[in-house]
């Protein structure tokens, strides 16, 4: 049977320190998103772009910079994201900024809870986006969607899947990080999510990294990618608001998503932060769409297994 994808393009930059990820979602589909997953053997609905407010470009107020904006954006994405569940499909986000991770996967979180089903995420990113309002030094809530999901952040936000939690940080698994906040640095080992730093992928490899991370993946678990294109390094991927030296190269992170292919058991993915006002020829866009290739099975060879 074909996998039955949906793409959905949430075309905001609300929650992010720069302009521009509002272009992500076309500029994915103009590097042939959709082709590519079509002759990997998915069944493809574009289901176009989600609608919300537009981006009133103010200060933040009490610790976060547009907090309506965003809560009514991932109002949009979590009914979106939860109705290509519900029908069995397999959702692709296509960002917009990482704000958006909320209503995504608070709304696998709830599909999960009601098909009593095991969730994972992985979080690919250069940052931990753990931040509250009170140890933002930005106040973009594209620095706070992980603290959001685990119950920490403002109450529209936290409640948005109609479950506090939505989520457990022992279900996350935070792959690439290399920018964390001082406040942040803390919360994040307070509340014990396990991360694997670019430190960790330098001293043991990515494959030991994603043999750890995938480890104990079972038939009843669903697993959710959170991709922020800022996860690979910059040489590679130049499009996007805030680049952090030092991340995955290219063959890493085909690894990478190599093996979480390999894992059989992905269930829904985001696509964040790709900015193509900052990019050269849509080349990030090009990579990232060749990175969802192989996590849709694409490999050089046969398929192992
Ligand atoms: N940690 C910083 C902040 O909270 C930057 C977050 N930016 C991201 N996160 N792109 O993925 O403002
Ligand atoms: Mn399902
Ligand atoms: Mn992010
Ligand atoms: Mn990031």
């Amino acid at each position: 049977m074909p996998r039955l994808v949906s793409l959905i393009g949430a075309p905001t930059d609300v929650g992010a320190g720069a302009r521009g990820v509002s272009m992500g979602p076309e500029a994915l589909r103009v590097a042939n998103l959709q082709p590519v997953l079509e002759r990997l053997g998915c069944q493809v609905l574009d289901r176009g772009n989600l609608n919300g407010p537009p981006n009133p470009w103010q200060a933040p107020v009490d610790g976060y910079r547009h907090l309506s904006e965003v809560v009514a954006w991932n109002r949009e994405v979590h009914t979106a994201v939860y109705h290509e569940l519900q029908a069995g499909r397999l959702p692709i986000l296509l960002g917009g900024d990482h704000c958006l991770g909320i209503g995504s996967i608070s709304a696998v979180a709830r599909h999960c809870r009601e098909q009593g089903k095991k969730l994972r995420v992985l979080w690919l990113d250069a940052h931990a986006d753990f931040n509250t309002s009170l140890i933002t030094p930005s106040g973009n809530i594209h620095g706070m969607p992980v603290a959001c999901l685990c119950g920490h952040g403002p109450a529209p936000l936290v409640e948005l899947g109609g479950h506090v939690p939505a989520i457990q940080p022992s279900w996350v698994r935070q792959i690439g990080i290399r920018s964390v906040d001082e406040g942040e640095k803390r919360f994040v080992h307070e509340m014990g999510l396990e991360v694997f730093d670019m430190r960790y992928i330098d001293e043991m490899g990515m494959r030991h990294t994603m043999e750890l991370a995938l480890a104990m993946l079972d038939a009843h678990t669903h697993l959710h990618v959170s991709f922020d294109v800022d996860f690979l390094d910059p040489d590679v991927a130049p499009g996007v608001g805030t680049t952090v030296r030092g991340g995955p190269t290219y063959r890493e992170a085909q690894l990478c998503m190599e093996m979480i292919a390999d894992s059989g058991r992905l269930g829904s993915l985001d696509v964040m932060e790709l900015n193509p006002a900052l990019d050269v020829r849509n080349q990030t866009a090009e990579v990232a769409v060749e990175l969802i290739a192989s996590l849709f099975g694409k490999s050089t060879l046969m398929r192992r297994g």
